[in-house]
């Protein structure tokens, strides 16, 4: 097995302990950080798949979510070091109602990568949270991640609590996640969408950088 298969592996076997050691050696073998990072999330797809179909079952899917964080912690150095001069302060979380924390915590990691102060406020973050945020935090942009259907609502609402708060102007807005596309911002008032973590680095240099 390639070093990348044996991460892969690691990941959907959702063994935690295991990760630590295997990305450890992938990194003193060579391998670059962000080809480690591209296998842990082959294999959250991977899990996400045989979750779909009924192979795999909650308890498991964490696990390997959990493995997946243990193993980006260690990349994490690598992918943010890079260029340590702040360019612009990011706000980001998942919306209400939504625990999804992988997907938007690498997001983060991008772009705190590509050289911007990211505060990162979590999970099942409310509207007023988010307008909290900006009021004392002052971001430049926030970034506001999904992957639920049923929580896309919530993008709307922070975005109408900014307005009503006369903060929209302030700041941009971008928003991410499996079930979020170009039109689904559109009809918000987002200033922009992103399909995945390469492209909201993108959208945030073209936003605020
Ligand atoms: Co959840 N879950 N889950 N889950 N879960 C999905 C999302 C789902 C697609 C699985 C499925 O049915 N096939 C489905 C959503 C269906 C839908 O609404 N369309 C689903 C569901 C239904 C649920 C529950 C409701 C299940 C239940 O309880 N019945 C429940 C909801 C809980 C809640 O949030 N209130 C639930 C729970 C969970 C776990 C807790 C078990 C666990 C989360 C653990 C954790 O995060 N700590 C979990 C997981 C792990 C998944 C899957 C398997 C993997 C998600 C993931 O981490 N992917 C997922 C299936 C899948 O995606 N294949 C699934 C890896 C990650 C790197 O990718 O998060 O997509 P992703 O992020 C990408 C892009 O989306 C994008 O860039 C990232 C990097 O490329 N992106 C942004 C994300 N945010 C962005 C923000 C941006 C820009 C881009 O700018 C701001």
């Amino acid at each position: 097995m390639s070093s990348t298969e044996v991460l892969m592996q690691l990941v959907i076997n959702g063994d935690t302990e295991g990760i630590v050691g295997g990305v450890q050696a992938a990194l003193e073998d060579g391998l670059e950080a962000k080809i480690v990072l591209h296998a842990l999330v082959e294999a959250m797809d991977r899990v996400g798949e045989e979750w779909r179909v009924g192979n795999m079952f909650i308890p498991e899917v964490l696990l390997s979510a959990k493995a997946m964080q243990n193993g980006m912690a260690l990349i994490r150095p690598q992918l943010t070091s890079s260029e340590a001069s702040m360019r612009g302060k990011v706000v980001i979380g998942t919306v209400q109602g939504d625990l999804h924390d992988i997907g938007k915590s690498l997001v983060g990691m991008m772009i705190e990568g590509a050289g911007f102060e990211v505060i990162d406020l979590g999970v099942d973050v409310s509207a007023t949270k988010f307008v909290e945020a900006v009021k004392t935090l002052q971001p430049d942009l926030i970034a506001l991640s999904t992957l639920l259907t049923t929580t896309l609502s919530y993008m709307l609402d922070t975005i109408n609590s900014l307005k009503e708060a006369g903060l929209r102007s302030e700041v941009k807005v971008i928003i991410g996640g499996a079930p979020v596309t170009q039109e689904f911002a559109d009809a918000i008032g987002a200033d922009g969408y992103a399909p995945d973590g390469a492209s909201a680095v993108l959208k945030v240099r073209e936003l605020i950088g």
